[in-house]
């Protein structure tokens, strides 16, 4: 039995992974199904030869931020991760619809949640302010910065020492060139793992841990278009609005389903306006793409 030695994967790219141990990077492959190790992971691993390595296990997870993939199942994102930073931005305008999503997908894990709306030198239209206050009056943190500009980078860089993190959203809305701003020291190689497409622009294709200067790890992920509700249940989907809890239970029908039931009170709350209309709104769009 080849001896095995612990490392972190750092990046999961398409021929193989890249596993960091002892400061230097081996490139793993694995017996498993490639798509079951995760940025994140802990892994034992041993040496294959020739420099490289071959994962042998991955060790116990503290969380893990899982995906939708085909036929209904699901991948993970992600390992081992404190908090999901959403990043969205004016430009592409911001998809609430997969903010949401995000929220109530950290809201059924013991992963926390923050907003970050990068490109704060651009002009905020009101329907985004009003939008933000919301998330605001829920809890979530919220940082206005500019990878551009600098602002705001001091404060969003103290929240992601001694934690794990990861930036996801939209393609396009900066989250690589947050990384890079938060990440002075220029030796990482952002260019070897983004690929640069025709358009001249520099797209994430593989999720990647840097290691900020401060301590703490962040992990800056490829784009998304729809992210899904990975495994969600109904239930869990409700859990995850969470300014819904104090109306459970005060539906007429123990089995409400919060859509057109008689009595929910979840809809006279939004009616009424003490929940948000726009997110029960959207909720009722996710639900709706539930299985019956
Ligand atoms: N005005 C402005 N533009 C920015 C800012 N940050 C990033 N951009 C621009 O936004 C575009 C996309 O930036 P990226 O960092 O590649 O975006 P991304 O979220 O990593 O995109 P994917 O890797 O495709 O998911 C680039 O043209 C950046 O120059 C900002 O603070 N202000
Ligand atoms: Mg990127
Ligand atoms: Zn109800």
């Amino acid at each position: 039995m080849a001896e095995l030695s612990s490392g972190l994967v750092i990046a999961h790219l398409g021929q193989g992974i890249a596993v960091e141990a002892q400061g230097a990077i081996v490139l793993c492959q694995t017996l498993r199904k490639l798509e079951t190790v995760a940025v994140g992971d802990q892994v034992l691993w041993s040496a294959s030869g020739s420099g490289l390595g071959r994962i042998e296990s991955i060790l116990p997870r503290r969380s893990l931020l899982l995906r939708p993939s085909r036929n209904n199942k699901v991948r993970p994102v992600a390992a081992n991760i404190d908090q999901v930073f959403v990043v969205f931005a004016v430009e592409p305008y911001c998809d609430f619809l997969l903010l949401d999503q995000y929220l109530a997908i950290c809201e059924n894990s013991t992963i926390s949640a923050a907003l970050v709306l990068n490109k704060a030198d651009l002009a905020l239209p009101e329907a985004i302010a009003t939008e933000l206050q919301h998330y605001q009056a829920l809890g979530y943190p919220l940082y206005q910065v500019s990878a551009k500009s600098g602002v705001g980078l001091a404060e969003l860089s103290a929240v992601l020492q001694q934690q794990v993190s990861i930036f996801t959203g939209q393609s396009g809305v900066g989250k690589s060139s947050l990384t890079n701003a938060l990440i002075p020291d220029k030796s990482i190689k952002t260019n070897t793992i983004s690929a640069t497409t025709k358009h001249g622009r520099h797209t994430t294709t593989a999720a990647t841990l840097y290691h900020l200067p401060q301590g703490g790890d962040l992990i800056d992920s490829p784009g998304v278009a729809i992210f899904g509700l990975a495994d969600l249940n109904e239930g869990e989907l409700v859990h995850g609005y969470r300014e819904f809890q104090p109306y459970l239970g005060q539906c007429r029908f123990h089995n409400c389903r919060h859509v057109k039931d008689m009595g929910c009170a979840i809809r006279t709350a939004a009616e009424s306006g003490a929940i948000s209309m726009p997110r029960y709104t959207r909720f009722l769009k996710l639900r709706e793409k539930m299985p019956a």
